[in-house]
């Protein structure tokens, strides 16, 4: 009989509601990177990578930074104990090796982990960069600009601008620091661009012939341009983040909003 079957089986509570299923997600910067390796590979660049561990010569010297040069300071740099080894500090050593192993055309970007002495608000000691080259006859300041913009209306879909600012760096020549037009008030001035309009978001600039010189090509026939920007930095802008550290806690309060 049909009661004596119920007794008989384990009391459970059919109206109680089912458990949470959690799914993982990918982090923020490994999104944000993901979608700049997707502009640049859509613009017919490749993806290198290289050693986090570097030696100064494709580190330092090979890109023309002189052995007094401030970024070489143990203030600055993470020195390891075995000669010559550091962590690298931008991702430009991937770089140099392209170069020594490969003649132009060449078009390439360089994502990665890069390592600095520098703690702050907006700045980690270990954060994530993208760096780009292009090396080929004939190219000029004008297909740099060109490149950035393109890149950057394509990163946060809507119809930016930039300019560049005079800068330097002793890997290129001439050097910029590219300012995006603010992408949360359209240059009217916010409190995120400090009221400027613009957002500073990386550097970039000619090769100088002294690099291409130490990677044994030939600068007379060959120009090229090269720019680098923090994942960290478009990522906070994007999203309107304040703080580099949010983004290494793997708080699950921050990860799940991405
Ligand atoms: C920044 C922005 C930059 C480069 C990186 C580069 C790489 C090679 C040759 C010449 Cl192999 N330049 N990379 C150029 C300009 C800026 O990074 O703020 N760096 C300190």
């Amino acid at each position: 009989n049909i009661e004596k079957m119920k007794s008989s089986l384990p009391k459970m509570d059919l109206t109680l509601p089912g458990r949470n299923v959690f799914s993982g997600k990918v982090h923020p910067l490994s999104q944000i990177k993901e979608e700049i390796e997707d502009i640049f590979v859509s613009m017919g660049y490749t993806i290198a990578t290289g050693p986090e561990i570097e030696d100064s010569y494709h580190n330092f010297e090979a890109l023309n930074t002189p052995e007094d040069h401030p970024s070489r300071d143990i203030q600055d740099t993470f020195y390891l104990d075995v000669e010559n080894l550091l962590l690298r500090t931008q991702t430009s050593p991937v770089q140099v090796r392209s170069m020594e192993k490969k003649r132009p055309p060449i078009k390439l970007i360089a994502p990665g982990r890069v390592f600095r002495r520098d703690d702050d608000v907006s700045h980690s000691p270990m954060f994530f960069q993208v760096e780009g080259l292009v090396v080929d006859e004939n190219i000029t300041m004008a297909d740099l600009k060109g490149t950035l913009l393109d890149f950057y209306r394509k990163l946060f879909r809507k119809d930016v601008s930039i300019r560049f600012r005079a800068s330097y760096f002793p890997f290129t020549e001439p050097s910029a620091e590219t300012d995006l037009s603010c992408v949360i008030c359209n240059g009217s001035g916010c409190n995120v661009c400090k009221r400027t309009g613009w957002l500073e978001v990386g550097g970039c600039g000619m090769v100088d012939p002294k690099v291409f010189e130490f990677v044994g090509i030939d600068p007379e026939k060959y120009s090229g341009f090269a720019f680098g920007l923090g994942i960290d930095r478009i990522t906070m802008i994007k999203y309107g983040i304040d703080n580099i550290k949010y983004f290494l806690e793997n708080d699950i309060r921050f990860l799940e909003q991405f």
